[in-house]
């Protein structure tokens, strides 16, 4: 069976800083409400690459014990600054996580060789499997499938999160390396990436959306093309107007509308105003009610 992870987001309070409790809800509903696989900790949706080292590391220390074991955890520890990916790596295998992931080197148009160091440097001494983080999109980084080849020489790094709508890339992946697992990251695809082997999927749509992914994964999984059309379609319908609506805090605003409190995002992200409440409350009340 496929497995659904949720991207964890983390709460803020009005002033940017950690709002414990929000991430404490968020965790407990995807457990109890969604009952999903895992969760993917500090990655873009947690708005990670904003925080500072000490508070990545509440964020997956929080997950953690909130989690107490009831879900798969990964923590996403990539950084542009190689001594804290390192640091952020150990510590999350300290606590208890048994995958991290990591997003590529960013900015400086690093070469091949650099990424190819930089993950068997995050590696190096630690025993945990890593997953890494494609995202072109938003890192710049792409990919090549000898490069991933190259990657995934290291026995520790057992396979990818693939944000990325390449799907020609996605089925020579999963031709070339059927023993890797490969996660998709981009919720408004899932259709897409189905037929082509994926070992499940990892959004921040999953936390409001689970069992809808989960109707349509099983649909799939019975051969009911039609059904996960449908489904899909009512999915994108979802996506795309969070998306309108400023995806992060609206996905916060929605939980809050359930009577989950999710918080706030974190500067330069916006906080709501009342329009984007009025949207959200529309949101919950069409999709999820
Ligand atoms: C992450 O690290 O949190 C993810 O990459 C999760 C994947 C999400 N991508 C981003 C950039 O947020 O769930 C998707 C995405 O929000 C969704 O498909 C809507 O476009």
């Amino acid at each position: 069976m496929k497995k659904l992870y949720s991207a964890l987001m983390t709460a803020f309070n009005e002033d940017d800083t950690i709002n414990e409790s929000g991430i404490r809800e968020m965790v407990r509903y995807n457990i109890d409400h969604n009952h999903i696989d895992g969760l993917y900790v500090g990655g873009s949706t947690g708005e990670s690459f904003m925080l500072s080292t000490e508070e990545r590391k509440q964020a997956y220390k929080i997950a953690y014990d909130e989690t107490a074991g009831k879900a798969d955890l990964i923590a996403q520890v990539g950084s542009v600054n190689l001594t804290e990916a390192k640091e952020l790596a150990k510590y999350a295998v300290e606590l208890g996580y048994k995958t991290i992931s990591a997003v590529p080197p960013f900015y400086y148009h690093f070469t091949f060789d650099q990424i190819k160091n930089y993950y068997d440097q995050i590696l190096e001494g630690l025993d945990v499997q890593l997953i890494i983080y494609s995202i072109p999109a938003l890192s710049g980084v792409t990919l090549s499938l000898t490069e991933f080849a190259k990657l995934f020489e290291n026995p520790k790094i057992i396979g990818v999160k693939y944000t990325n709508n390449d799907f020609l890339l996605l089925q020579r992946l999963r031709s070339a390396f059927p023993d890797k697992k490969i996660y998709f990251g981009t919720d408004e695809m899932l259709i897409s990436a189905l037929p082509l082997g994926i070992d499940g999927a990892i959004g921040s749509t999953f936390n409001l959306n689970a069992a809808r992914a989960k109707a349509e994964i099983a649909a799939y999984e019975a051969g009911d093309m039609k059904k996960v059309f449908e489904l899909q379609d009512v999915s994108n319908k979802f996506i795309l107007a969070l998306i309108d609506n400023d995806i992060y805090p609206s996905l916060k605003l929605v939980f809050e509308e359930m009577g989950v409190h999710a918080g706030y995002s974190k500067a330069p992200m916006s906080k709501p105003t009342a329009q984007m409440r009025a949207g959200a409350k529309k949101i919950y009340e069409q999709y999820i009610k």
